[in-house]
């Protein structure tokens, strides 16, 4: 069975980080490790008095006694890390399993809409900018995408403008970068840049109105799911996009509230057939 080593927080409620990579990494059939970064309540988008336990130390406990058992990885994915101490941790953790058959998976999860997530320091994106040059694929938002470039955000990037980004963004050192949250002529999804091959994926579907938690999280997550399974780059951001968007429709559908998460445990089934057909 293949194995993922997920470093993400975990929110006890609002559905992100590892309450998302958990599931959808199991259903597909990929063992799920995880490395907890931080225990929250809820995430920290858009609630009030969340409670917020940094596990720094724990997590580094944790990774040395996961060391012992000398534990072999297929990828190491990350997500949302509560501090610079934890993206230390990361760098380590690639500097120790870096070789051909552990893929480097970093979503540099920081911000949205142009700004950094409530909590996280101006100075964190200089290590994050630091800790990606080591990684073998990169998924950013765009307002990640612009904070690692030191870029001005802006809404509306053209085609042209988002494909220099990517290449910028590869330049950095991942091979592959997939960005999402691209808005492309009323449609939303998101563009892969493979730097080896010097090709561009992109898939896109309808986009629904709103601000959905969670998606980012439950994007890579889809896009891990594919491709530790041997999928095609543009299987994978299609699987992806496509999990995220059934989600993201349903919960707008059922006019919930939208800080709670999106209803993806619907459309686990369907994704567990788009793998495998792929
Ligand atoms: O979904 C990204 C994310 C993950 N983890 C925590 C967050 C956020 C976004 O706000 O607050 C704790």
């Amino acid at each position: 069975m293949r194995r993922v080593l997920a470093i993400h927080d975990l929110s006890c409620v609002g559905k992100c980080s590892l309450t998302v990579a958990l599931p959808v990494l199991s259903c597909v059939g990929i063992e799920c490790s995880c490395l907890p970064t931080a225990l929250l309540s809820t995430h920290t988008g858009g609630f009030n008095d969340y409670t917020f336990l940094d596990l720094t130390n724990e997590s580094k406990k944790i990774y040395d006694h996961f060391k012992k058992l000398n534990l072999k990885f297929d990828a190491i994915y990350s997500g949302y890390l509560g501090n610079i101490e934890q993206i230390n941790l990361l760098s380590k953790v690639i500097d120790d399993v870096k070789n051909k058959k552990t893929k480097i998976i970093i979503d540099p999860v920081m911000g949205d809409n142009g700004q950094l997530y409530q909590g996280i320091a101006e100075n964190f994106v200089n290590f994050m900018r630091e800790v990606v040059t080591k990684a073998d694929i990169i998924i950013p938002n765009i307002t990640e995408a612009c904070f690692l470039l030191n870029k001005e955000y802006k809404k509306d990037f053209s085609i042209k403008e988002i494909k220099l980004i990517l290449k910028e963004l590869s330049k950095l050192g991942p091979s592959i970068v997939v960005l999402t949250g691209i808005a492309v002529n009323e449609k939303y999804g998101s563009i892969a840049y493979d730097r080896l091959e010097n090709k561009f994926y992109k898939y896109c579907l309808e986009k629904i109105p709103g601000y959905y938690h969670g998606t980012g999280d439950l994007f890579s997550s889809g896009f891990v799911g594919s491709y530790i399974n041997g999928l095609s780059l543009l299987q994978s951001i299609k699987n992806a996009t496509k999990l995220t968007y059934f989600s993201i429709k349903k919960t707008y559908e059922d006019n919930l509230d939208t800080r709670f998460g999106v209803e993806f445990e619907y459309f686990l089934n369907k994704f567990i057939k788009d793998v495998k057909r792929s």
